[in-house]
């Protein structure tokens, strides 16, 4: 069998490449203002047409979604069968049909990948599909389509959704009657279960005061209200921020990336929090999460990725300890670089703990390699992952006391109400509310756990950032040559100074990020380093350091 190339051609012409423009699926897949990506998203169609029928017919995901960007831009990533992002040798095929300059140069490089890849063509090619709430939407979901119709691929439409909705979809699709059932492949599956696990975890604590959801006027809103129906009063919710239809709403001063980046709270609900209340934020497609509160000085105080990853190790190490399977059973913590320096010293006096570069491929195989692999990104994407020995451990371990089996009970409801094909805002806030439940944690508490260093985060702009090469999980440069030595000599300058740089994998920005004993020697560290970056490179002088966080 071989491919329908007149279809393919009759549809391809009126997706064409924009000519002047480069694409690369990069870690947050295809990722630019919306509408450019039109082309990219008719070949999308096909490419995950392919992929379906190379994995024997498996269902694979496709998400068009920018994230916490602003609302022009607009992107799309593909998921693999078992609710996990695209294998990585896959993006550079995705790159290469991106950029093929026409129609004919297109069905060149789809015939070469069929060849190259062995691709049975007669195979079944099934996707699953769906948007964020951006207005570019619907137009890149309509080209997206077209992809499907040219390849003849099965396409089931999930509707507007959030980016971990999909991904559980992809899994519970692909292990529908198997022993490795995921849960029913619908958005009511999805609720029942983490709702299910939830209201068992919870059982007999008292209610917990009600939290606050700013939704970043993105589709969680719509996912939360929907979740908030299953809770009832195991978790009262106040959602805030869920302007879903309002232009230039999206991710604007609100919002998980706004928290972590301003480190504020986002002035929509100044007027609504009070002294310790918790709060928390979604960023545009659900998949990152940040926790906050105002002190009785109205100081604003922020729970990070990083602050959630201490939280709720420290929880199941002691559940596994409960559960008597200290021995079984060993959890290790994997962060990046931009790991608070207060966290990482905290979570290493406890547990192994693993540095790998950014990008969620990264830490998603790296937690895989522990029997419980907890990882969080600073700004709060993340989740945890049971091996399968450890899920069959605890569905076969025989409890010796009722609080071996409670704990033991508790772990497996923990598995049920996490979301384990990717970082899930709503599902990890289920997560975090359960383990300061349990605790008697109020948002004081938890920030407690360990002090963060202050630290900045700013960007230069440079004319080419693929000269900057980094070493050591990102943390340090090996070129330009003698750049990194230069950002030894000014660290060495601060008390706790840490300080690296790094090439964006989302932005055509380089990054510097520092932290200090004192917020401004941090800020003052980071903008010498940028400094430091900009000399070497002759950056933008639209751009100097120091005007831009
Ligand atoms: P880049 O642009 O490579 O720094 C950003 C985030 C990553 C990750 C990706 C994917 C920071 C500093 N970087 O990557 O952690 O989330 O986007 O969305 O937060
Ligand atoms: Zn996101």
């Amino acid at each position: 069998m071989s491919l329908p190339i007149d279809d393919i051609r009759r549809l391809a012409d009126l997706h064409q490449k924009p000519r002047h423009l480069h694409f690369q699926y990069g870690t947050a897949g295809f990722r630019t203002i919306g509408e450019n990506l039109e082309s990219v998203m008719f070949k999308v169609g096909i490419l995950a047409g392919l992929r379906s029928k190379r994995l024997d017919g498996h269902t694979i995901g496709v998400m068009v979604t920018a994230s916490h960007n602003p609302e022009p831009d607009n992107g799309v990533k593909l998921v693999d069968p078992r609710g996990e992002m695209l294998e990585a040798s896959w993006e550079s095929h995705a790159t290469a049909l991106a950029n093929a300059a026409d129609t004919d140069a297109f069905i060149e490089v789809l015939k070469n990948l069929v060849k190259t890849l062995k691709i049975d063509l007669s195979k079944p090619s099934r996707v699953v599909y769906a948007r964020d709430t951006r207005p570019s939407g619907p137009a890149l979901v309509a080209a997206l389509e077209d992809g499907f119709t040219a390849l003849g691929v099965e396409a089931r439409n999930a509707g507007v959704t959030t980016t971990p909705i999909l991904h559980y979809l992809v899994r519970a699709i692909n292990t529908k009657s198997t022993k490795d059932t995921y849960g029913d492949d619908s958005v009511e599956g999805y609720m029942q279960k983490l709702s299910t696990a939830f209201k068992k975890l919870v059982a007999g604590k008292p209610a917990s005061p009600p939290l606050i959801i700013d939704c970043a006027n993105g589709v969680g809103a719509e996912a939360a209200a929907t979740l908030s129906k299953y809770l009832g009063e195991s978790l009262p919710l106040i959602l805030l921020n869920t302007e879903t239809t309002t232009p230039g709403a999206l991710n604007h001063a609100c919002g998980a990336d706004f928290v972590k980046t301003q480190q504020k709270i986002p002035p929509s609900l100044s007027s609504h929090i009070k002294a310790g209340q918790r709060a928390c934020s979604l960023d545009g497609d659900a998949d990152r999460l940040m926790y906050f509160y105002l002190d009785d000085r109205s100081q604003f105080h922020m729970l990070d990725g990083d602050k959630i990853a201490a939280l709720v190790a420290a929880f199941i190490v002691d559940l596994v300890k409960s559960a008597g399977l200290e021995n079984e059973v060993r959890v290790g913590i994997v962060q990046t670089a931009y790991a608070n320096g207060g966290s990482t010293k905290y979570l290493s006096e406890r547990l192994p703990v693993r540095c790998v570069p950014t990008g969620v491929k990264h830490l998603h195989h790296a937690a895989e390699r522990y029997d419980v692999g907890v990882y969080f990104e600073a700004n709060g994407h993340g989740t945890v992952l049971f091996s399968p020995e450890t899920q069959a451990t605890l569905a076969e371990h025989q409890p010796s006391t009722p609080a071996q089996s409670t704990a033991l009970n508790h772990l497996i409801n923990l598995t049920q109400v996490i979301n384990q094909t990717v970082g899930d805002a709503l599902s990890d806030m289920l997560l975090v509310e359960v383990v300061l439940a349990h605790r008697s944690y109020s948002g004081v508490e938890w920030d407690s756990l360990y002090v963060d260093l202050p630290n900045r985060l700013v960007k230069v702009v440079v004319p080419d950032r693929s000269i900057f090469k980094t070493e050591d999980a990102e943390r340090r440069l090996v070129s330009p040559s003698g750049l990194q030595a230069r950002i030894d000599d000014l660290t060495r300058k601060y008390e706790a100074g840490r300080a690296f740089v790094r090439p964006s994998g989302t932005e055509d920005v380089v990054r510097v990020y520092a932290e200090a004993r004192l917020r401004a020697q941090a800020d003052e560290l980071a903008y010498r380093v940028a400094g430091l970056v900009y000399d070497e490179t002759g950056g933008d002088p639209a751009t100097r350091p120091g005007e831009f966080l």
